[in-house]
């Protein structure tokens, strides 16, 4: 592992860990996409596996196309007590709010939630008492105490710290009893350049926090660090008894003022303690012990499984209804609904883009509708290489503007559709993109033609807004779309 890789690449963001004897689990945010909450195991905290989602069911996850791009799903906190894993997460879409998931085994199922109207605000964590009473901390700071199981608020808010003075969003709290004090981690200066992550403690899990000194623990705000925005962190104790952060933190590429394409991503970042104080960083440092990497993430799925693997997400909602391995053995099969990718209700099935450069193919049969491969920001934003009524065409949606970059006539039969991201390695000016987004298609013999090469930079958090970073999938625009398989490919 070089310095500056993400232990989870591509979106994943606001992570939360708790470890239980030997095993870690991670969860993230997971915003429009369904289903919700990605679950992560690991053994040595560098290598991650998905162990599946925690909200996969409408009963514990309902985003309707009302719900925005970058709302729904925020900031998860995982715990395990009592023999159990409480997950607790704010919906920040109607009907949603403070919402509780338990679980015995985190790769589920996980319960219907229990709600808590009585907490207001997002980022919500959970902390229990040696009494068992518990604290709910959320964004401000300002602390609850409440009943998870039954989610019961037993008063007001109580505010705890509000972080450095002057520095804006004072958010993600995370609440520990570590030796002799309880400590108050927080993210605060907001999620882009000027994220950092900061520190109080104090004897009692209600205050009073005294800040630490030396805050903010880690930031790379006004440095040139390859990776940026780091904060909204969670500490964890290493299988060696070390402490670590998990954090998440973005890879601008380009000139000025830098484009993150992934999403924000998760990192980590040793810890020592130094009176008491934890002194964080380098982030990216690999740890002392033994790595166990575990199986890879195959690249390719021939969609033979029957159900889908958990790095799949769906935008809003995914019904068997629309989208289905059983209609046509051996093949995913989507059936459009709505105006394609620029509705919220666009039929699509994508993964996370986890590397710079990469190669994303399928082979797709349209004939009975029209759709093919999208790499999707949010609905404005857009590029897609799409097969139908006997032509390929390459289309971009960036903001208000759509176009049709380029088409060509196809032969009739299924087609292998290629997305193709390149990292700039080298900069033509200060003006210079992230990457270049290129889309082809082969012919039977194999050879690839390149209809159009795209500046990345507009499928960029930075250039669409919001918390989200690309996803790369199928889509059906019209009427019915098969996908015999889709490879996504690193070539970093
Ligand atoms: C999350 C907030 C943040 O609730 O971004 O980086 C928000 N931190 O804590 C959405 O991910």
């Amino acid at each position: 592992m070089s310095a500056a890789e993400p232990v989870i690449a591509g979106m994943h963001p606001d992570p939360s860990v708790c470890r239980v004897g030997e095993d870690y689990y991670l969860v993230c945010s997971s915003f429009e996409y369904f289903p919700g909450i990605p679950v992560f195991h690991s053994r040595d905290l560098v290598h991650w596996t998905q162990i599946g989602n925690a909200l996969d069911r409408t009963s514990q996850l309902l985003l309707t196309p009302e719900t925005p791009s970058s709302a729904g799903i925020y900031a998860p906190t995982l715990r395990h007590h009592d023999g159990r894993f409480w997950l607790i997460v704010t919906s920040v879409s109607h009907g949603g709010g403070t919402m509780v998931f338990t679980a015995t085994d985190p790769a589920g199922p996980w319960s219907d939630p229990v709600r808590l109207p009585g907490v207001g605000g997002i980022d919500p964590d959970l902390a229990w008492d040696d009494d068992g009473t518990c604290w709910c901390t959320v964004a401000g700071v300002g602390q609850y105490r409440v009943d998870p199981s039954t989610g019961e608020t037993f008063g007001e808010a109580r505010e705890l710290w509000s972080g450095t003075p002057g520095a804006k969003a004072p958010e993600a709290p995370h609440l520990y009893r570590i030796g002799d004090h309880w400590y108050l981690l927080i993210a605060e200066g907001g999620t882009e350049r000027g994220h950092g992550v900061s520190i109080a403690r104090g004897r009692s899990p209600q205050g009073p926090f005294e800040p630490c000194p030396a805050n903010p623990v880690l930031s790379h705000r006004g440095t040139d660090e390859p990776v940026q925005n780091t904060g909204h962190a969670d500490l964890v104790p290493g299988p060696d008894g070390s402490w670590w952060l998990v954090l998440l933190g973005v890879r601008p590429g380009g000139g000025t003022p830098g484009w993150h394409v992934l999403g924000r991503e998760t990192f980590l970042a040793p810890v020592s303690w130094v009176d008491g104080w934890p002194v964080a960083g380098p982030v990216g440092a690999t740890p002392p012990w033994p790595l166990h990497p575990g199986p890879a993430e195959p690249g390719r799925d021939d969609f033979d499984d029957g159900v889908l693997r958990p790095c799949w997400i769906s935008v809003r909602d995914r019904s068997e209804q629309h989208c289905t391995t059983r209609e046509r053995p051996g093949w995913l099969t989507l059936h459009a609904r709505g105006a394609g990718l620029d509705d919220p209700t666009v039929v699509f099935v994508g993964r996370r883009q986890q590397h710079r450069s990469c190669r994303v193919r399928a082979l797709v049969d349209a004939a009975a509708g029209s759709g093919g491969l999208a790499v999707r920001l949010d609905e404005e934003h857009h590029y897609e290489i799409e097969a139908g009524s006997g032509e390929v065409r390459v289309l971009a949606r960036i903001g208000p503007l759509r176009t049709v970059v380029a088409a060509r006539a196809v032969p009739a039969g299924p087609l292998v559709l290629h997305v193709r991201v390149d990292r700039a390695r080298e900069l033509r000016d200060a003006r210079s993109g992230p990457d270049t987004v290129s889309f082809g298609v082969e012919a039977s013999d194999g050879t690839l033609t390149v209809l159009a090469a795209l500046d990345g930079r507009y499928l960029s958090t930075e250039v669409a807004g919001g918390f989200t970073g690309r996803v790369i999938g199928a889509y059906a625009a019209t009427g019915t779309v098969h996908f015999d398989w889709i490879d996504h490919e690193p070539l970093d």
